[in-house]
């Protein structure tokens, strides 16, 4: 390697399980090799292989380079534009919008995935300084588990996946970390080889699934009456642990009269089991322990998915597994994110002009846009969102942004959302800015700093609000309460305080720069059992939930007619060589997934005389596309699943209000996998 390289730490911001660090190499100011971290503790210097095809993302060819102004929207009729002309179109846009309604609530955000990076909240934080605002609020991963697990724990923690080797006993519950958190394997396969059983319970014969000792094929949506099933059965065998329930649950009486009068035959139809199965999973939950549970994103999304977290939640708690080394139910923790968040606190210094947000549903964003109309919203700001690819209600969305006056949209790339925009800017990669990032799942942070200077014209998400706030106070002093005196590295000084120093570790965040850190939470998630409920201890009744219209207990059997217009569940299982919308435009990605496919199981291909290979129909009440079928034996019969994805899926997708999600992410989750769709031969 040319002796001339600089390294540089950085971190992986997308939305994924493994928040990889990683070191950029750099040679006369051009990235030239990204590699893991060796130091990242829980990465152990691997990335994956999206995060070793970075170059590729950096300078790809169509990355967007400068700021570029589309008249009219949707015409194609792209024209570059300057910085200057960018931020005074924009300006001049909130500042008549202002004078209009008097008031700020016609501007909205819609930020999500796209970057997770504490700095990437600038434009969130550039919006408080205007005043009130509207913003898109909710969540399309996790709403309904947050919630379940904040009724029946009360905070949100996960153990360190390097204890799981304690565990006798491994259950992979709706969650597929070959493809999805590829980094948790070494510790899964390690505690396999040293005798650990692993039990992976999924509608798909994933490839987790085939790394797996015993693979349990649920009916999609049934989790809640698979739990049910098992945790009858060790009611009335009396192998639940009696200890662990009086000292550590509330509710154990109330749950066996619910038991006790619950149909073991029905919950058995309704998840596809036998009581041989049964049997099973009771007695290695309850002898061969500790029994380690993994509930992943996926089998959430469904309209009883909150519910059939805390299903699992309870068949932990029964057992005893919960709290001790090896044990409990991990799903995404929140406990590792100690930042200040002071770039969200910015408030406007004229007292008379309101704060706060006006909430606009996430998961509903078209129907919000229609229905908001006191004032209406008119400048719509998109940043690290694709939201013509990834939310429900395609041609709704469309007709309710034809309404709006100006859409921004910040990406690195001319999506499908900044094609249908006004203004395009051009946003810098990890490799190009300062930002500190933190995981949902494990227990370190990284930072990123700069390797190369921004691609072209390209600006940080930072930068981009200081130039606004900036030329916003030269309209009128204090419009805008956005600090613009403030360096990168400033505003990173002011995320840290003493007790996130504290629990890192360190005195300064530069230190960082040596290589990530651990923060110093427990191990074991719950190692105190002293549980954030009411009562203290863990729900298996909550008066919470029930207060909330949702049955007090999470075991449940199913109560639904399906349609027979559109029998079949789609399920939108996350790939691997993608991240949502993102890396699908890489050659890699390209040579490896030519072509959407839909994957049946060949029972029933053959009811429908499809071929495989052939093209088919598959459509619902929204809309149609036309996409290959695969026969495959590894999915549930009457499940179908898409892969690699569809550009077009969305548009059979609509807004399906999962059971949970408000207490925590301010609306309920998007029960996306509740796809019912039918499928017909074409020819
Ligand atoms: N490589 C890669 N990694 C990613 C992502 C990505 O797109 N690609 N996306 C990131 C994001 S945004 C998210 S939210 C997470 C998602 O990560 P995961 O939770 O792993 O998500 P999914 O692939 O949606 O679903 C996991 C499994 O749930 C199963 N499932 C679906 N319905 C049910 C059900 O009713 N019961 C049971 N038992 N199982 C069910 C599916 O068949 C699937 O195998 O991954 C993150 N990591
Ligand atoms: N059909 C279908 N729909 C889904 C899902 C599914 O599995 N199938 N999954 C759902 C889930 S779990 C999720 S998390 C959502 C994801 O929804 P999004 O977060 O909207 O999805 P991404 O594709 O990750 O898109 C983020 C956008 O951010 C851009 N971006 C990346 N980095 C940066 C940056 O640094 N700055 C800026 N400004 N932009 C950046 C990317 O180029 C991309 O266009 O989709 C949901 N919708
Ligand atoms: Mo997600």
């Amino acid at each position: 390697m040319d002796k001339t390289y600089t390294i540089t730490r950085h971190i992986c911001p997308r939305n994924c399980y493994s928040s990889c660090s990683m070191l950029g190499y750099t040679v006369n100011g051009r990235l030239t090799k990204v590699s893991g971290d060796p130091k990242h503790g829980y990465t152990n210097g691997l990335l994956c292989a999206k995060g070793y095809n970075y170059l590729q993302h950096v300078y790809h060819p169509d990355r967007l380079k400068y700021p570029m102004r589309q008249v009219p929207r949707g015409s194609g009729n792209w024209q570059r534009i300057s910085w200057t002309q960018a931020i005074d179109l924009i300006a001049e846009k909130i500042i008549e919008l202002y004078q209009h309604y008097d008031s700020h609530l016609s501007l909205a955000l819609n930020k999500y995935s796209g970057n997770m990076g504490i700095l990437h909240h600038a434009m969130e934080g550039f919006f408080n300084g205007l005043g009130k605002t509207s913003r898109a609020i909710g969540n399309p991963c996790w709403a309904p588990g947050m919630d379940a697990l904040y009724y029946d724990f009360g905070e949100h923690h996960t153990s360190d996946m390097v204890d799981i080797h304690h565990a006798k006993t491994i259950i992979l519950w709706g969650i597929n970390p070959v493809w999805t958190s590829i980094h948790s394997m070494p510790y899964i396969l390690g505690a396999k080889q040293r005798g650990a059983k692993v039990i992976t319970i999924d509608p798909v014969y994933t490839e987790t699934a085939k790394k797996s000792d015993t693979y349990i094929q649920i009916k999609p949506r049934s989790d809640g009456a698979l739990a049910l099933a098992i945790a009858k059965y060790i009611f009335e065998h009396d192998l639940y642990d009696a200890d662990f329930i009086s000292r550590h649950t509330h509710g154990w009486t109330e749950l066996t009269e619910y038991l006790r009068h619950s149909s073991m035959e029905e919950a058995l139809k309704q998840c596809g089991q036998t009581i041989e199965a049964i049997q099973y999973l009771a007695e290695v939950l309850s002898k061969n322990k500790p029994a380690y549970f993994w509930v992943g994103f996926g089998m959430q999304r469904h309209q009883n998915g909150g519910q059939n977290i805390r299903a699992i939640n309870a068949l932990a708690a029964i057992t005893g597994n919960l709290g001790r080394k090896g044990s409990g139910v991990q799903f995404g923790q929140r406990a590792t994110w100690k930042f200040s968040y002071n770039i969200l606190k910015a408030e406007p210094k004229d007292k008379k002009r309101s704060t706060g947000v006006r909430p606009l549903d996430f998961n509903d964003f078209a129907n919000e846009l229609q229905k908001q109309q006191n004032p209406p919203v008119k400048l719509l700001w998109i940043t690290s969102r694709n939201l013509l690819t990834q939310s429900g209600n395609i041609e709704q969305l469309k007709q309710s942004l034809q309404e709006l006056e100006l859409i921004v949209t910040l990406d690195h790339f001319l999506t499908e959302t900044a094609a249908f925009s006004d203004l395009v800017l051009p946003a810098t990669t990890q490799f190009e800015e300062w930002d500190v990032v933190a995981s949902y799942w494990h227990h370190w942070i990284s930072i990123n700093q700069p390797a190369i200077s921004p691609y072209y014209e390209s600006k940080s998400e930072l930068e981009i609000a200081r130039m606004l706030s900036k030329r916003l106070n030269e309209y009128e002093q204090n419009f805008s309460a956005f600090p613009t005196d403030l360096t990168d590295e400033e505003f990173i000084d002011q995320e840290f305080t003493d007790e996130f120093y504290q629990a890192l570790q360190i005195q300064n965040w530069r230190e960082l720069l040596n290589g990530p850190r651990r923060v110093n939470l427990p191990k074991t998630a719950w190692e105190s059992l002293d549980f954030k409920t009411p009562s203290g201890k863990m729900e298996l009744f909550s008066t919470r939930a029930e207060n909330e219209q949702l049955s007090p207990f999470g075991m449940a059997l199913l109560n639904e007619q399906k349609t027979s217009k559109y029998p079949y569940l789609l399920l939108l299982n996350h790939e691997p060589f993608r991240i949502n919308s993102q890396f699908q435009n890489l050659n890699s990605y390209k040579q490896i997934n030519p072509e959407p496919c839909i994957y049946l199981h060949p029972a029933l291909a053959m009811e429908k005389g499809i071929q495989s290979n052939s093209l088919i129909k598959l459509f619902n009440s929204h809309g149609q596309v036309t996409i290959r079928a695969k026969y495959s034996e590894d999915v549930e019969n009457h499940t179908l699943v898409i892969h690699p994805n569809h550009p077009l899926i969305n548009q059979l997708i609509d807004f399906i209000p999962a059971d949970m999600g408000k207490m925590v992410t301010g609306g309920n989750g998007n029960a996306l996998n509740d796809l019912y769709v039918n499928i017909e031969k074409l020819t």
